[in-house]
Parts: structure tokens; sequence; C-alpha cells
């Protein structure tokens, strides 16, 4: 491959051009990225990071994974997209597989996770007008304080942040927020008999890797089920091996009523996002009520098929728990003013940070990216560890060691 060595004249150019014609819709660390491969990110000025973020869980296979990119090469060159208009030879080997995987009747595709969680919602709402008989218009769906579930306007009325619904009014109605990660409000909020759904990350994300108490999670799947209310969880984050299990709920055994899944389904090659439920539930939407033009195109059935079986064949869940408790414990033996809390399961770390003489996590993680590792801060002091989860543990070892070298310098 083509190799760009440049200098630090490219990085600032590159940067200035998208301050000039981008949105400033995003404040990325300072660090242009040309190439990849693995577990690894090469700067444009020839610099090599261990890539400690994976896309937010997108490249839990790693960068350019050669099955996955083989797959994709070969597709496109065959069949790219036909519209659900017509039928493809792709589509429907990657609904039995994807169905199969995980074990419900029916899948259905879509591109990005906010379209997926979209999607997730009006199967809820729908399913509770023609099988629980909620009058028309009237149902609501149960979120999560600090939830993240995407940018539509429907997904950020339910956001509890003011930095994602704030001034974007009027928000889409039918949403009950409560606490995370507490039974006695889920509990009170379900004797609403309007109630259709409950819309939960089984691991909060964005909010920096909340892990609720053991039991929450098949605790609310219990009381969903006795309230005849839907169980939906948001693993577009925590799911596809990330957190040691191939599934954030399969730590707990539960099986959601609608599982939504997005990012590492592709392996970082293209959006591409999956809902998933029985046919009771993914039946009460007919032709016409809901689709997309990209959603199940053939490139992205074949993609994602080999992104599951790559995820699976690799024992790549597997992995990460065997390096999720090596990082975790690593981390927590770190001493220092700076580090308030280490949390984390599997590969799905985060690191909470106690401004120190003036810095803070922006400037902790601007270090680490000089040591050669990069992660990226969330609410301001909270840094998030998540590599790819084909990591051997001697990358680990060397990325823990950056990670020492560089808060103690602080
Ligand atoms: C960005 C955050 C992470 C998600 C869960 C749905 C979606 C996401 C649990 C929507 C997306 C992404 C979006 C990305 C950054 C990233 C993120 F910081 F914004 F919150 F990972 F923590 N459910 N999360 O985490 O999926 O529509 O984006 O495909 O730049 O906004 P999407």
């Amino acid at each position: 491959m083509k190799q760009i060595i440049t200098d630090k004249s490219s990085t600032e150019a590159a940067i200035e051009k998208e301050e000039r014609y981008g949105a400033h819709n995003y404040h990325p660390l300072p660090v242009v990225l040309e190439r990849a491969e693995g577990v690894y990110v090469w700067d444009v000025e020839g610099k090599r990071y261990f890539d400690f973020l994976s896309a937010y869980s997108a490249l839990n296979q790693g960068h350019n994974h050669p099955k996955i990119i083989a797959a994709l090469i070969e597709q496109a060159s065959r069949l790219s997209l036909t519209s659900r208009a017509f039928y493809n030879n792709c589509l429907g080997e990657y609904e039995e597989y994807i169905t199969k995987f995980f074990g419900y009747d029916k899948v259905l595709p879509m591109n990005s996770g906010a379209e997926a969680v979209e999607t997730a919602m009006k199967l809820c709402r729908r399913w509770s007008y023609d099988k629980k008989g909620i009058a028309d218009n009237e149902a609501k769906i149960i979120v999560c304080e600090g939830n993240f579930h995407g940018r539509t306007i429907t997904i950020i009325s339910a956001s509890t942040d003011p930095d994602s619904y704030g001034r974007f009014g009027p928000m889409t109605p039918g949403f009950i927020k409560i606490p995370y990660n507490d039974l006695a409000a889920l509990e009170k909020a379900l004797q609403d008999t309007k109630v259709a759904g409950f819309l939960v990350e089984p691991i909060q994300g964005e909010a920096g890797v909340i892990i609720p108490d053991d039991g929450f999670i098949s605790a609310a799947a219990a009381l969903c089920k006795k309230h005849n209310v839907l169980f939906l969880a948001d693993e577009i984050q925590c799911g596809l091996g990330r957190t040691g299990k191939m599934l954030a709920c399969d730590h707990e055994n539960v099986r959601p009523d609608i599982l939504i899944l997005g990012k590492a389904l592709s392996g970082g090659l293209l959006p591409v996002s999956a809902v998933l439920a029985d046919d009771e539930i993914m039946l009460c939407i007919k032709p016409g009520e809901h689709g997309s033009t990209y959603g199940g195109n053939p490139l992205a059935a074949r993609v994602a098929t080999v992104s599951l079986e790559v995820l699976k064949s690799e024992k790549l869940a597997e992995n990460a728990e065997k390096l999720g408790v090596i990082l975790l414990a690593e981390l927590k033996s770190i001493k220092h003013e700076m580090i308030e809390l280490v949390r984390g399961k599997g590969l799905f770390c985060a690191m909470v940070i106690r401004p120190y003489k003036g810095k803070d996590a922006w400037e902790l993680c601007l270090a680490l990216k000089e040591n050669g590792l990069l992660a990226k801060p969330t609410h301001g002091n909270i840094i998030r560890f998540a590599p790819p989860l084909i990591m051997t543990e001697v990358q680990l070892k060397e990325c823990i060691d950056i990670i020492k070298k560089t808060v103690a310098a602080f």
C-alpha cells in the first residue's frame, strides 16, 4: 500500500479544511488519520497509534479485516444495491444467518443505529396497538436518564442530555424517563397501562460506560414481562462481543423482545443496523409501512454476514472477556490523584478523571496521543477505553504501559 509520509503542515491543512468547509458539530482530537490495519491507525505524518476507541465499538473486528474486506470487494463488484423493490440473492441468506445467530424469528435491516432505534420504537408502538390493545396514539415508552440512542428528533425526545435535545424542539411525546439502574422507578412507571415498552442500554456507553447492578437487566426484563411490556435492548455499542459476551444481555441470560444492533455489525465498513424480533411483533408492520432505500442491500447483507462470522470464528467475545480482566485490573492498579474511578466489563472500560494541576481528560488524551494511543473523552471528564477485540495480550500490555507512563508524567 502506498504510504504518504508528510509533516505537521498536512495535519494542519486537513484540520483547517474541515473547519472551513464542514459543519462544526464535532470537536475531534487533533490527529489526522490516513490508514489503518488491525488495532493500529497511522496519521498523515506517518506516526502509528493504537486505536483505543474502535470508532465507538464499530471496529470490534479491527480495521480492514481481510475476510470482511474480501466480502465487500467481491460483492461490490457484482451487485451493491437493488432497493427493496426487487429481491436480491444475498438478503435472504443474511436474514437466515442473523436470525439463527441470535435466535429470533425475523430481522428488519436498516443502516444507521439511530434508524434501528426508530424502527424498534415504531415496532413497539405498533405492537401495543395491534396486540396489547392500547388506544391509537396513546403508547408510551420508558427510557433511562443518561441514555444515548442516536440523533433523530424522536430519539433526542427521549434524551435527558440538554446538549442532545436543547433548542431542537418541539419534541416527540410518548416517553417516560426514569433513573438508570432503578428497579423501583421502573416498577412504578410500569403501573401506567399505556406503557408499550422499556428501551434500555444494558451498559450505558455515551454516559461513560455505566454498568448497572448485577441482576438489574434480568429483573427489569422480568418486570416488563409481568406487565406485558416489551423489553427493548439497544446493544448498538455494548453488543457484538464488546463486554465479553456476544450480547451484554447474555451476562444475565436475558433475551430482549426487541434486539437493536449496529456499529460492529459491519466491522467498520459501512452503516449496517438491524432490529430482531419474533413474528408476533415483527409482523405487525406490513408492506409499505416502514423501510429504507439502502436497508438490506446486498453489499450490507454480505458484509454483515461475514462480520458476524468473524466475531464467532475468532472468538472475539472470549478474547474481550480475557483481556478485559487484565485491562480493568491494570487500570485499577494505577494510583494517581487524577484517576477518580475506573470501571468496565470486557474491553469496555472507562476512567473518570479528576482535574489535576489545571489538566483534565482532554489533556490526558492529548498526552496519550503523543505516546501512541488514541482515546477520546466524553462528558469532559471520562475517558473510554475500547480497543478492537482482535487485540493480543502482548499488544494490550504495550497499551497499558503507554497509559501508565502517560498518567505518571502528569
Ligand atoms: C457520534 C456517542 C458513543 C449508540 C447507542 C444508538 C446509537 C449510538 C447505544 C446511534 C451511537 C455513537 C454516535 C457517534 C458517537 C457514538 C457515541 F458518544 F455519541 F454516544 F458511542 F458513545 N445507540 N453512538 O452508542 O447510532 O446512528 O450513530 O449509527 O459521532 O454521534 P448511529
